[in-house]
């Protein structure tokens, strides 16, 4: 799936995207107004054989040197208010007592997403609705992680101890990909992020199905792999809404079956990977901070069916 800075879906990304055309194009004159002279310079005036004379030497032209300094001073300036035009455009200001609309947070190496005014956590995959420029609070766990979504927004650090905000919006329904953009240990390069935008109606119904508490399964391998999670060191990592997990170590796992893609976007959810994951998290993403607890296979595929399960 292609997510280019250049394909901007947000009048804040957009104006990033214009900035950047309006210095390509100044500096594409530039390069050629300096490339073309020297080019036929060197060789119309090249030294042709027999030919010893000194060439025409033009020291000391005011003229010249006035032009080449006022000129390239002029662009500068223009760019620059270029530049103070777009930090306000895409970086609009942030209120003073600001009521965030998402809560980012970054963990070596995937993102906890809380939406404060339903209290929905996620993982990896931000569910946002189209049109609405949503105010973002980005914080981090342990080291410097840094969000961005080129599609949509400028980038953001996320920095341990200090709470920073951003706005994030999509114009139009899409899945925008994006990744943590300041290294941040092994994994950094697996720290994938996803938009889903939405209309507003699919949104809202979204996160009205996101408040649900998913029943425990009281039956078949779901039920043994209820019970498995219970018994494992699970719960001293994740946390599953209704049940006694509720540790915040890794992603919350209320609705796992929901999410498009496991571990910060190195596998596809599908039963079959989430088994190749559950069987050694190491193997799937080295350095990873869940451990391989080395499960009978039987274990695991209880567990996939149970974890499944959780729409
Ligand atoms: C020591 C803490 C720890 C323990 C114990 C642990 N996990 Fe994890 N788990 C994590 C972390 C951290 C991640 C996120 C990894 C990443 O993406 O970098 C994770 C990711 C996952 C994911 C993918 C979640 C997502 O949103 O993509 C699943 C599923 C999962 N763990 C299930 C389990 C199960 C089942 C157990 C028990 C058998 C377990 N974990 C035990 C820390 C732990
Ligand atoms: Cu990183």
């Amino acid at each position: 799936m292609i997510s280019s800075p250049f394909d901007p879906n947000s009048p804040l990304a957009a104006s990033i995207t214009t900035l950047l055309f309006v210095t390509l194009i100044i500096g594409g004159i530039v390069f050629l107004i300096v490339l073309g002279p020297t080019l036929y310079s060197y060789i119309r005036f090249r030294a042709r054989p027999g030919d010893d004379t000194e060439p025409y030497q033009n020291l000391g032209n005011t003229r010249l040197e006035i032009t080449w300094t006022v000129t390239p001073a002029i662009l500068l300036a223009l760019l620059f208010g270029l530049t103070l035009m777009t930090m306000h455009r895409s970086d609009p200001p942030i209120p003073d007592n600001p009521q965030p609309d998402l809560i980012i947070t970054g963990h070596q190496w995937w993102w906890e997403v809380l939406y404060p005014n339903s209290g929905v956590v996620t993982a990896n995959e931000i569910h946002i609705p189209t049109g609405k420029q949503l105010l973002v609070q980005v914080d981090s766990a342990d080291v410097i992680h840094d969000f961005w979504v080129p599609q949509l927004g400028r980038k953001v650090d996320a920095t341990p101890g200090y709470t920073t905000h951003m706005w994030l919006q999509a114009d139009k329904p899409g899945t925008y990909l994006g990744t943590c953009n300041e290294y941040c240990g092994t994994q950094h390069a697996w720290m994938r992020i996803r938009v889903i935008a939405e209309s507003p109606t699919d949104f809202a119904a979204w996160e009205q199905s996101q408040t649900q508490i998913p029943a425990i399964p009281t039956t078949g391998d779901a039920a043994t792999g209820a019970q498995l999670f219970q018994d494992l060191t699970c719960t001293k990592c994740h946390s599953i809404d209704g049940t006694a997990a509720s540790a915040g170590i890794g992603p919350d796992l209320t609705h796992l079956g929901s999410r498009e893609t496991l571990a910060a976007g190195v596998l596809d959810n599908t039963p079959e990977n989430l088994a190749t994951w559950l069987a050694n998290p190491q193997a799937v993403k080295p350095g990873v901070h869940m451990p391989n607890l080395k499960l009978q296979p039987d274990e695991v595929n209880t567990l996939v069916t149970y974890l499944e399960s959780l729409q």
